[in-house]
């Protein structure tokens, strides 16, 4: 059996959240445990597509997918969300909707230099350009967390590694 909680993934766009939790997802379906995952991508086409990035819908968008995730543990499952989340405030209320120690916050902290370098889908480089308005990091803010349960800087350690660190700690605390 386990123990189950959200595993709150919350850094830059290009950090590296969607991966991490792709392959944390993988790994703990290889011990026969079932995660559910929500990421911004997913959700912004269905649930939340009529919200956009302003301040006011990014708090809408963490509001609904915190109830999503609190649904699933609630059912017994493991659910990992990969959005950028980038208000400290959001995540507290995310976090004041359940029980402690079934919110586990997950900062992937790379430095905005390093995921503007490697800007997978080109968005930073619109966003220097001005074609895209409120990008976090360039012309929005993006609030670090203070006291995230794990901490993973991805500049200096990979996609794998990262995973394993996450399932490290799982096992460490007696979810796993
Ligand atoms: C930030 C934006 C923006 C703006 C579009 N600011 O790298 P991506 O593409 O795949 O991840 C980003 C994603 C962020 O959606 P979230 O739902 O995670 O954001 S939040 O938690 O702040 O609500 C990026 C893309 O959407 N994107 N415009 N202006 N990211």
């Amino acid at each position: 059996g386990h123990y189950s909680a959200v595993l709150w993934f919350t850094g830059l766009s290009g950090s590296g959240k969607s991966s991490i939790a792709n392959a944390v997802s993988k790994l703990l379906h290889e011990k026969g445990i079932h995660a559910s995952l929500l990421d911004g991508d997913n959700l912004r086409h269905g649930l939340n597509n009529d919200l956009g990035f302003s301040a006011e819908d990014r708090t809408e968008n963490i509001r609904r997918t915190g109830e999503v995730a609190k649904l699933f543990v609630d059912h017994g499952l493991f659910c990992i969300t990969a959005f950028i989340s980038p208000y400290q405030e959001d995540r507290q209320r995310v976090r004041a909707l359940l029980p402690q120690n079934e919110f586990i916050e997950v900062f992937v902290d790379a430095p905005l230099d390093v995921c503007e370098q490697r800007d997978p889908k080109g968005l930073y480089k619109k966003a220097r350009a001005g074609q895209i308005p409120s990008f976090t990091g360039i012309s929005a803010p993006y609030e670090a967390p203070e006291k995230a349960e794990i901490v993973i800087n991805t500049a200096l350690k990979s996609i794998e590694d990262s995973a394993k660190q996450i399932i490290a700690y799982l096992e460490d605390k007696g979810y796993i």
